[in-house]
């Protein structure tokens, strides 16, 4: 946490966990029916219900006050003053400016950023529609009808779950496909269904350096040379990056190269031209859509007072969770299933900014900080892991997203999809006490000495916390606030664990040793450098190989 100045606060906080330990939820929900309109906020037609969890306004009022003591206004505020907040790479930190899409200037070093996103946006809007109507073709003449996005992390993750969150606005001769692992199977699967004549790549790399993008790369150019021949090659690609340079070396023509910035973080970079493959899947107009929900929910977090600010909110009772209440994991349990694939961009987003243990000055860090952030689509997942949230030995807070209104007319689908969200916070909230399951067994009939067997199994504990986040459609504008929010939700943690959510240095040591192995793995040599699990590890492998 920030400092001293947070003693107090945090020092209350205690009293209120000790508190709060005596009175479940269930009992709070007895004492105040206005609950719900204490507990709820929202921004647009995004409501946060956050009554289902383990405070009262006492509580919430500490937590908010850690939020403010821990300077998160000023910090927001840095950030969108354009100071190097990034400390340890030295970089601004300015993803909101890519969607901001207002008259005000924006300044880095002095320098208004705003020109420059503006023009990269046109480009991508030209390319964009070209591709979509057929004006820009490949090499042979045919209209392209495939999109290979080659990038990784936050690279692919962002545009690939956007892609999937918005397929109703997607066509059907128009087809975005992602490829990320640098396992050989993930393109061979992708390509075997691809015409070369009608395939284009877009090669997303900040850097255009990561090993696995190149390699992926290099094997879509071979593919297609080997088809259409090398003169093809400069037709089906085009390239975001920051690495013009590179970008040229790799063979990718200038007008099919869209920059970014360094002050555009991988995993806030959906925003940025690494965007690209979602504005040819749905079309520039609903692209524009999404940057403008994004920008709705950073005026909202802006602005709006911290008691009544989502993103604040969910900070703060996830900090509650984690530091106060020792709860390791939080579940992101989308009932919709086109955004399956949010939970595990939302594992990047808040894993690898949070996932830190020194502090800003460097020190460790005296709290835990980020959670482990995982997840699945209701209803499949009440079929698969609910169990342990229910009734196993660790409270897990999740999160539950549902819209109002579904993309397709498929009655009873949708009321049903509702009511079993609505159902499982409601259980998890409530629980089952013994004698409500007793009373329930004799009502059906069953002897005193099974019930006594099989009781103890039915009960419930509840008392388990969550969030309802309830929007009125899952369209491009709702999607990028529900993005945004979280982003600034893990800002905010960030702020208040007093590390620096923009650095990623705990991936650089597995890519170090990668490259270091990878002449033991190539040759036959059994890597005597290594620890004896390495070694053996690669004995086998070169016995198993054959
Ligand atoms: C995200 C990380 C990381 C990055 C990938 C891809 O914040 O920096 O996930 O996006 O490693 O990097 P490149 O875009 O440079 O290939």
């Amino acid at each position: 946490m920030a400092d001293a100045k947070n003693k107090t606060t945090l020092d209350s906080l205690k009293k209120h966990r000790k508190r709060l330990t005596d009175r479940p939820m269930r009992q709070l929900f007895a004492e105040n029916p206005d609950r719900f309109r204490s507990f709820s906020a929202n921004c647009g037609d995004i409501i946060l219900d956050y009554s289902k969890n383990r405070i009262d306004t006492e509580a919430m009022a500490a937590l908010i006050d850690l939020a403010r003591h821990a300077g998160v206004e000023a910090r927001r505020d840095a950030m969108w003053a354009g100071e190097p907040i990034n400390v340890t790479e030295g970089r601004s930190v300015l993803h909101m400016a890519l969607r901001y899409g207002g008259e005000e200037p924006v300044l880095v070093d002095g320098q208004d950023v705003m020109p420059g996103i503006r023009e990269v946006l046109e480009r991508i809007k030209t390319f964009s529609d070209q591709v979509r109507d057929g004006s820009i073709k490949g090499h042979t003449g045919e209209q392209f009808t495939d999109i290979v996005n080659i990038g990784i992390g936050g690279s692919d993750l962002g545009p690939a779950m956007v892609t999937l969150a918005l397929e109703p606005y997607t066509r059907a001769d128009l087809r975005a496909h992602y490829v990320s692992n640098v396992d050989g199977a993930s393109m061979h699967d992708t390509l075997k269904r691809l015409d070369p004549k009608r395939t284009m790549f877009i090669v997303a790399s900040k850097t255009f350096t990561t090993d696995e993008t190149m390699t992926n790369a290099n094997s879509a150019r071979q593919w297609l040379a080997e088809a259409l021949g090398d003169e093809a090659v400069n037709d089906h690609f085009a390239a975001v990056s920051t690495n013009l340079e590179a970008c040229d070396a790799f063979g990718i023509r200038a007008d099919r190269v869209f920059g970014f910035w360094d002050w555009v973080g991988g995993r806030y970079s959906v925003w940025s031209a690494i965007g690209l493959p979602v504005a040819i899947a749905v079309g520039y107009e609903n692209f524009a859509m999404f940057l403008k929900g994004a920008a709705t929910m950073d005026n909202h977090f802006r602005t709006t007072p911290l008691e009544k600010n989502l993103p604040v909110i969910m900070a703060v009772l996830g900090v509650w969770y984690r530091n106060e209440w020792g709860f390791a994991t939080h579940a992101v349990l989308p009932y919709d299933q086109r955004l399956s694939r949010f939970p595990a961009y939302l594992q990047q987003q808040d894993m690898e900014s949070n996932g830190k243990s020194v502090t800003l000055e460097g020190k460790q860090v005296e709290t835990e900080t980020g959670p482990i952030i995982w997840g699945e689509p209701g209803t499949n997942g009440q079929h698969a892991f609910y169990q342990l949230i229910h009734q196993g030995t660790s409270v897990i807070p999740c999160d539950f997203l549902i819209a109002a209104q579904p993309q397709e007319s498929m009655p009873p689908h949708h009321d049903k999809l509702v009511a079993n969200c609505f159902a499982q916070s409601e259980a998890l909230m409530l629980g089952k006490t013994k004698d409500e399951v007793v009373a329930e067994l004799k009502e059906a009939g069953m002897d005193k000495a099974d019930i006594k067997a099989l009781a103890p199994h039915k009960v419930f504990p509840g008392n388990r916390p969550s969030n309802t986040l309830l929007y009125r459609k899952l369209d491009p504008a709702t999607l990028g606030q529900l993005i945004a929010l979280y982003e600034h939700k893990v800002f905010v943690q960030g702020v208040i664990w007093n590390i620096n959510s923009f650095d990623q240095w705990g991936v650089e040591l597995g890519k170090q040793l990668a490259k270091a192995l990878l002449p033991n793995v190539q040759g036959a040599t059994n890597g005597a450098e290594h620890d004896s699990s390495t070694q053996g590890l690669l004995a086998y492998y070169h016995q198993m190989k054959g």
